[in-house]
């Protein structure tokens, strides 16, 4: 590069601090605390990776040596400055440090490619990247970066990261990291590569108090009472989520307001800013925007008005003025997240204005600071509100499709992948497909409320890639549903995918170890909806395991089966809420308060003496499938044709009925209990072949999970089967299944706060 002074003065000035790390720090050297903390950012040494298990490390026989890349990694060369740049760079210097065992030496100079890493922007380089490089910078727009390798007369290639942008830079550098702990050939790097979906959320439904709704084994990450006081987390908890392209978080619980127990809607206070402005701060360092869930009544809670009518001039200037005082207070604000009218959140509805109304003035609000409003389509009422149909599936669609092309372009609708609640095998909701006139963001559940709190083991990535893929058949065939997040109206950055988060503050973020690799697989599927659930589970099994194959396939292999197995020993055929929490509870989700417990079960499950199911049909039931467009109604609409795992969300069938393996159905949801058990028992001496190859730690954690998780499975199992035969009065033809006291309930293992 031809020499910026000004550039390199500022580049010294924010590497100072990292030149004087001496090379191969001592903690490099000590032997590694596998307490999950790293996650999958663990750097262990790229020959001598965990020597316990790890004997095989190097299977390609051409692969370069240890010491070819120690040679051309021994020194980084920075061109330009700034957070991210530094960020990219401490990252560079960590994780080469510890892979390689030598500090590698920082300097300025990016004059010549001559060996060496060279990282910064296209800018940064002023026209002293290669051509071809420069070339595949193109076509990639925002966040995208290039990793490649750059032959060279010395024979040690330069390796070169670079993006338009420092956020791409900076998700370079992880990139190159990834791929050097996954055993790429350096010499050999040619990768370009960019987001799919522009937003990439993480939901947090953290309160302000550290508690934490549907996140299971810790607190909050997040200390409020002591923030502002920073903590070394924060910044962990921003490279892990930068490392997987995360570029949104909205620090708290959508739930704001809950009378004597949630203020969350204290968090756009001057008080609670203060304390945000730190986390927004290492975020913000790593790419990521500070967006917050605010309560739609905050100019009565908290300005001096005695109205939120968003009709109301006074009303409209508040949410103004406020939304220009967070970003003069946090530069990297997002914008604001929206529960309204839904669950005693309040909304419009208190002043007889629609969603969009409300929305649309929150958006006003925001677009002069560059804000987006995202507002939750989870809306529904209690069928004894419910004056019309009493399906809660059939309700958001009801809500909002008249309201589709009336959302501001800086306003993106939100809706859960299912049209219930993220339950295990639901439909995707019809509202994909009702609203295309509208910028929608898919909201997925990371975090285990019905597939498995922490103590089952469910790897999600299979249902969500199938979820993205869904044809939602909205702009005839050909429409999957990862298409549909895209912005309308001309608006450019309207889009994406949102996840509720599982990191919480315990020693290993998630609870359950292996739930980890669901943060990772969103990451993973958010940037790339394309990418092969395969490749998810064996790259993280690699980054967290080490890259043995028999260890990491044999735990990539369990993660694969993980999802099929829950499914099977679940509540059947896409049956919803036959329980919650951990616990299943078939006969539990009535009104206790009536003579008959079986009498409200038809609320969720409409089980009964002759069979099982909702009917969800156009024929006889509440006409949800009408709710889809051909052909996915006529499929819908027909036992003979719906997919198996959702049969029951979509009809009520008779206990007779004939399955497509031959069976009836209630000998099926038998069998499958039982199956699902013995998959579980299988689940179990995968692990125990692992034991000695894998560090006790980590092997007694999982193996603790996986014990309790038989406990439970076999519970679930004797609860639904014992429930159905006392309903059905039909025998098991194998002679397993014993009807039980009532009530019908498996237990919940005491697992922390939710
Ligand atoms: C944050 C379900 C969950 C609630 C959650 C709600 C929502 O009802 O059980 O914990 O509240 O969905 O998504 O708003």
């Amino acid at each position: 590069m031809v020499g910026n002074k000004a550039h390199a003065a500022r580049a010294l000035a924010a590497l100072s601090m990292l030149a004087f790390i001496p090379a191969a720090p001592a903690e490099n050297r000590m032997p590694a605390n596998e307490n999950g903390y790293e996650a999958w950012l663990r750097y262990r040494p790229i020959t001598t990776i965990d020597t316990t298990t790890d004997t095989t490390t190097d299977t390609t026989i051409n692969r370069p040596t240890n010491q070819d890349i120690s040679k051309a990694l021994s020194s980084i060369h920075v061109a330009g400055a700034g957070p991210r740049h530094t960020a990219a760079l401490d990252e560079l210097h960590r994780g080469l440090s510890a892979m390689l065992g030598a500090s590698p030496s920082i300097d300025d100079d990016t004059r010549e490619l001559s060996g060496g890493l060279y990282l910064g922007t296209r800018t940064d380089f002023e026209g002293a990247l290669p051509s071809e490089i420069a070339a595949m910078l193109d076509d990639i727009g925002p966040e995208g970066y290039v990793v490649a390798s750059v032959p060279n007369e010395a024979g040690t290639p330069a390796i070169v990261v670079t993006a338009d942008d420092d956020t791409g830079l900076l998700y370079g550098a992880f990139r190159l990291l990834r791929e050097l702990q996954l055993g790429a050939d350096f010499a050999a790097l040619n990768i370009v590569d960019s987001p799919a979906l522009p937003l990439r959320m993480i939901n947090h439904w953290d309160n302000l108090d550290r508690s934490t709704e549907r996140v299971y084994g810790g607190f909050s990450i997040f200390d409020w009472p002591n923030l502002p006081e920073s903590q070394p987390r924060y910044r962990d908890y921003s490279r892990l989520m930068a490392s997987v392209g995360i570029n949104g978080i909205v620090v708290n619980n959508v739930n704001t307001y809950k009378e004597g127990r949630l203020e969350g809607w204290r968090i756009i206070t001057d008080e609670y800013l203060d304390k945000a402005a730190v986390l927004a701060g290492e975020f913000d360092r790593y790419g990521i925007k500070t967006y917050f869930s605010v309560n739609f009544m905050s100019p009565i809670l908290f300005g001096d008005l005695d109205t939120a009518d968003p009709a109301e001039r006074s009303v409209q200037n508040w949410w103004r003025d406020r939304a220009r005082h967070i970003k003069e207070r946090i530069p990297s604000f997002g914008g604001f997240l929206v529960k309204a009218d839904s669950e005693g959140e309040a909304g419009p509805h208190a002043y007889g204005r629609t969603h969009s109304e409300g929305a649309n003035m929150l958006a006003e609000a925001l677009a002069p600071v560059g804000g987006v409003v995202i507002w939750r389509a989870f809306v529904y009422r209690h069928p004894e509100e419910s004056r019309g149909n009493a399906d809660r599936a059939v309700q958001a669609y009801e809500h909002f499709a008249p309201l589709d092309g009336r959302f501001a372009d800086n306003a993106i609708l939100q809706i859960k992948h299912g049209p219930i609640d993220f339950q295990v095998n639901e439909p995707v909701s019809s509202l994909f497909s009702g609203m295309p006139n509208t910028n929608l963001m898919l909201e997925l559940q990371i975090t285990q409320e019905y597939t498995g709190n922490d103590i089952h083991l469910n790897f999600l990535a299979p249902f969500w890639r199938r979820v993205l893929s869904f044809d939602t058949h909205r702009d005839g065939p050909g429409s999957p549903l990862r298409d549909m997040l895209q912005a309308r109206n001309g608006s450019s950055t309207a889009w994406g995918v949102a996840g509720v988060g599982n990191f919480h503050d315990g020693l290993n973020w998630t609870g359950h170890l292996l739930a980890q690799s669901n943060a990772y697989a969103y990451g993973m599927l958010a940037w790339n909806p394309r990418q092969s659930p395969e490749t998810i589970a064996g790259d993280w099994s690699e980054l967290t395991f080490g890259r043995n194959p028999d260890v990491a396939g044999k735990i990539a292999d369990m993660l694969l089966r993980s999802y099929e197995i829950y499914s099977k020993y679940y509540f059947p055929y896409g049956l919803s809420l036959m329980g919650w929490a951990g616990g299943a509870a078939p006969d539990g989700n009535g009104d206790r308060s009536r003579p008959d417990p079986y009498r409200n079960i038809g609320r969720y499950h409409q089980t009964d003496a002759i069979g099982t199911g909702y009917d969800r049909t156009i024929a006889t039931g509440s006409g949800y499938v009408g709710q889809y467009p051909e052909p996915l109604r006529e499929t819908y609409e027909s036992p003979q044709t719906c997919p198996p795992e959702m049969l029951l969300w979509f009809h009520y069938l008779p206990y007779d009925f004939e399955m497509p393996s031959g069976k009836t159905l209630i000998q099926s949801i038998y069998d499958d209990h039982y199956e699902g058990v013995d998959m579980v028992k299988a689940l179990r001496r995968d692990w125990l072949s692992l034991e000695g190859r894998i560090d006790e730690e980590r092997y007694y954690h999982v193996l603790g999970k996986l014990n309790l998780q038989l406990s439970e499975a076999i519970l679930w199992r004797d609860v639904i089967n014992g429930f159905y035969l006392d309903m059905s009065g039909v025998p098991d033809a194998a002679g397993r299944v014993q009807a039980l006291d009532r009530p019908y309930r498996g237990l919940r293992y005491g697992h922390g706060p939710r």
